[in-house]
């Protein structure tokens, strides 16, 4: 919420003095933020970060003090220097369920950074040799990996730039790799770089895109980073839309003082790390974190279920004039779609998850999802779906296909994702405004075919970075996902799903709908 302009408001504005005025019912920090030092960097201080690591960090803090301080570093809009700076880093995270509002006030961020313009304030943060842990979440296209195989893009003009001007770099890799140049030559101190966005095999893909800027420094900097360097995977959970005006609005109205930093959050959370650090860690599994020896099974669970639910929910929920997930799911037609398609379909795919039930937490899963609290909006979750549905629908369609099993019901987002940048196009009276880095892309080839569903799914499919080619070329896939695009391009694509809905298990294992 930075770079606002500030209404004149009667109640005080957050910040360090307030702290001790605060309605009872309002948690601050259990611990002398005074004394607090930073020693954490995060890359990406948006609302799922505020309420979520810097959560857990504000827990382990007063549980267990020590030199744990976040610097947050934005890297992309918005600027947040100046809002938290205003605050003194503290901000509001509400819990929402239903009609229940829990407030607290967040203590871990010391200082916030902006370095939207230029590397060299982030630099400066992630060199320093006070930071023994760097946490993240960039996005998915952050990484400027490949989406269907995971390789650095090296025609990212990002990556072109700054393989040419390593010292000012723009990119998320090229900053890490600067930056671990810095550490090398300056002192030398190990540092953990710990993805937490919803990629799969996330510190993999990190270790990846950032030991390939590595190799072409040459000067040492592979040797050093395999020697001084981790990249753990993680699987990261909690729901955190976008903040709006009006969770401003409530925490004036309810407790009585202005801050422009709030986020709203569901009460659940999770956080699972691979127990892989160099240096020193900072001990959230001290406060509810998991640290285990492979986080694939988890991170599996959760895009497979959670993401591929909220996907889902959010292409067809926009094709059927819902707003926000919640709304999806009160939709019974809707509803029990997404509840057939993870339980027939994506629960086989999952491994054996320690300590949890696959089928339990199908159904925590939907209950999550219904609450009307969290407004989640459907089109802020159809962001960026190019990089989002391999881990969240096509990683489990793949699955099913080599052992023969049916796609036929997780078939139907991945048409919603074709759909929805289909109908953005401008042959297709531009139905929505959208934000995908393969948009322009597919509004070509909707403005030169026009509604023709099977030269629509080939020409998509055809899109090699999103599209693993022996998926694309599957005709069970390709033949399903043509029925579907068909019937969410018709007149009436909730009468398409409740039809899909409707049909008996035994005829979906075999052929679509509508044969291509
Ligand atoms: C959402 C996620 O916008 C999205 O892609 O699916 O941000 C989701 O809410 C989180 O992964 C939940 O942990």
């Amino acid at each position: 919420m930075g770079g606002r302009s500030e209404p004149v408001s009667a109640a005080g504005r957050l910040d360090p003095a307030l702290l001790g005025r605060l309605p009872p019912e309002v948690g601050t920090p259990a611990y002398d933020r005074a004394a607090l030092k930073p020693g954490i960097a995060h890359i990406g201080v948006g609302a799922f970060h505020r309420c979520h690591q810097a959560e857990y960090t504000d827990d382990l803090l007063a549980t267990d003090f020590d030199r744990w301080g976040l610097v947050g570093i934005n890297i992309r809009p918005p600027l947040l220097g100046q809002t938290l700076g205003r605050q003194g880093g503290l901000y509001t995270r509400l819990i929402r369920q239903n009609d229940k509002v829990e407030a607290r006030v967040i203590g871990s961020i010391v200082r916030v950074v902006d370095s939207q313009d230029d590397a060299f304030p982030a630099l400066e943060v992630l060199s320093s040799p006070d930071i023994g842990m760097v946490t993240m979440t960039v996005t998915e296209k952050g990484y400027c990996h490949i989406p269907s195989s995971g390789a650095l893009d090296l025609d990212h003009p990002d990556i072109v730039h700054d393989l040419a001007n390593p010292q000012t770099p723009r990119s998320v890799p090229g900053i890490l790799a600067r930056a671990l140049e810095l550490r090398m030559v300056s002192h030398g101190r190990p540092v953990t770089l710990l993805s937490c966005d919803n990629i799969p095999a996330n510190g993999t893909i990190l270790g990846n895109v950032v030991r390939t800027f590595a190799e072409r420094r040459g000067s040492g900097l592979a040797d050093w980073i395999e020697a001084s360097v981790a990249f753990p995977s993680a699987m990261v959970d909690r729901i955190a839309p976008a903040t709006t005006e009006a969770d401003i609005d409530i925490v004036e109205g309810r407790f009585g003082y202005r801050d422009s930093a709030v986020v709203v959050g569901e009460r659940f959370r999770q956080w699972v790390i691979e127990n892989r650090f160099a240096g020193l860690v900072p001990r959230w599994d001290r406060v509810g974190a998991t640290f285990v020896d492979d986080v694939t099974p988890f991170e599996h669970l959760k895009m497979r279920v959670l993401n591929g639910a909220q996907t889902t929910l959010s292409y067809l929920g926009v094709l059927g004039g819902f707003e926000h997930t919640s709304d999806a799911m009160a939709d019974p037609v809707l509803a029990t779609f997404v509840r057939r398609m993870l339980s027939e379909e994506t629960l086989p795919t999952l491994m054996p998850v320690p300590g949890i039930s696959p089928p339990a937490y199908v159904e925590q899963s939907l209950a999550r999802l219904t609450n009307t609290a969290i407004r989640h909006r459907n089109h802020q979750i159809a962001t960026d779906g190019s990089q989002k549905i391999a881990q969240r629908l096509l990683n489990p369609i793949r699955d099913r296909l080599a052992k023969g099993e049916s796609i036929a019901l997780l078939s139907v987002p991945v048409a919603g994702w074709m759909a929805y940048l289909v109908k953005a196009s401008a042959r297709f009276g531009r139905a929505w405004p959208v934000s995908d880095p393969f948009a322009e892309k597919i509004a070509a080839i909707a403005d030169r075919i026009g509604a023709d569903s099977k030269a629509l799914t080939d020409a998509i499919l055809a899109i090699d970075a999103v599209f693993d080619p022996a998926l694309a070329a599957d005709a069970t896939f390709r033949a399903h996902v043509i029925a579907a695009l068909e019937g969410l391009l018709s007149d009436d694509p909730m009468g398409f799903v409740g039809q899909v809905c409707a049909e008996p298990t035994d005829v979906r294992l075999k052929q679509p709908a509508r044969s291509a």
